[in-house]
């Protein structure tokens, strides 16, 4: 497996590539073009760009993190058409630059989402959580996506792009008509088209479960379960459409044993890409990031290391959030010093298991 980190781009990540590169085992970045809004097509130019910067660095760009999916083509809109040419663009400009793997997901409105970014855990670091309980009682998700914001500091939320939080009233009227059955069709329309081209251009497609893995402020959410998984690999048979396996998301179900998930899609050669991290589940709907360490968290990642083994995982992998320790200043869940350690230690498991085997 090719281990990754997550980087922002020059503009927008205080963490530079050099740094990146001295941690051990890494062989490249997840990136993407930010600042485009969702339905653009990323001009080759600046792919070409982006891929010299990161080469020049030591580092492959092999996987794309994410080319966001328009909100029409979610909601079933006849202007999904021109959306759908613009992604099908893209996917070839991306092949031009040597891509293999494309993140995306199809979560209504919100991207991943959590009440606090900056909780405080009794070590002193800080950590990304989650309250259903908190979510219940917000009549405003505008006024909560408002108060999420501020939090981030001068750093724009990925997943949460102004031009889309700008305009979520009347994104949550559009939804009031979509059922799951209906965007489980749109994504089918969506897989089927663009899947020729990922075949065509080598480009697997990995979609990303929702976070957290059930519906929230009413909106319907499809992708959250090894069930609803193997219902979204089959409505479009392709070997090309596959999973970002984010233990993290689909973990804080506690429902959802993430060993046997990985099992079940890692033997169908379907999982292409997988974020790996931890959480504490304190209750029911509530939890918060920790460190990835199986002791800290409510996962054994030995265990799921284990898994992909196993099932010869030979895609890419990237340690998920961190929490924010030694005074870091940056990306909430995106700082450098926890993450590092987070793949340290997912390297050492990875050593042991290899070593058990001979
Ligand atoms: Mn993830």
């Amino acid at each position: 497996m090719k281990m990754t980190f997550r980087w922002y781009g020059s503009s927008m990540d205080p963490i530079p590539l050099k740094y990146i590169r001295q941690i051990p085992g890494i062989t490249g970045v997840v990136t993407s073009l930010m600042d485009l809004p969702a339905g653009e097509v990323w001009p080759l130019e600046r792919l070409k760009k982006l891929k010299q910067e990161v080469n020049k660095a030591g580092l492959e760009l092999e996987v794309i993190e994410s080319v966001n999916v328009h909100e029409d083509i979610k909601l079933g809109l006849a202007s999904r058409e021109q959306y759908i040419e613009n992604y099908k663009e893209t996917i070839r400009n991306l092949k031009e630059i040597g891509v293999k793997v494309i993140c995306y997901n199809f979560m209504p409105v919100f991207d991943w989402t959590r009440t606090s970014l900056d909780r405080v855990l009794s070590d002193g670091s800080n950590t990304m959580s989650y309250d259903q309980d908190i979510i219940n009682k917000i009549t405003d998700p505008q006024k909560f996506a408002d108060e999420i914001q501020n939090q981030t500091g001068e750093f724009e939320m990925a997943g949460w792009e102004p031009e889309r939080m700008a305009e979520l009233k009347r994104l949550f009227q559009a939804y009031e008509t979509v059922s799951h059955e209906q965007l489980k069709e749109n994504l089918k329309y969506f897989l089927e088209a663009i899947l020729p081209v990922c075949e065509e251009c080598d480009i697997k497609m990995a979609m990303h479960p929702d976070d957290p893995p059930w519906d929230i402020f009413g909106l319907p959410r499809i992708a959250n379960s090894l069930e609803s998984f193997e219902e979204i690999i089959s409505m479009a048979d392709s070997p090309y459409n596959c999973i970002t396996l984010c233990t993290g998301s689909l973990g804080s179900n506690p429902d959802n044993h993430l060993p046997e998930i990985i099992r079940h899609f890692g033997r169908k050669k379907r999982i292409a890409f997988v974020h790996a991290r931890n959480l504490k589940i304190e209750k029911p709907g509530k939890f918060y990031e920790s460190s990835h360490l199986s002791r800290d968290g409510s996962f054994d990642m030995y265990e799921i290391m284990k898994a992909l083994n196993e099932t010869g995982f030979d895609g890419y992998i990237r340690p998920d959030h961190g929490r924010m320790i030694w005074d870091e200043h940056g990306r909430a869940g995106y700082g450098l010093f926890d993450r590092a350690l987070g793949i340290a230690y997912l390297n050492g498991i990875q050593e042991s298991i290899e070593k058990q085997k001979k």
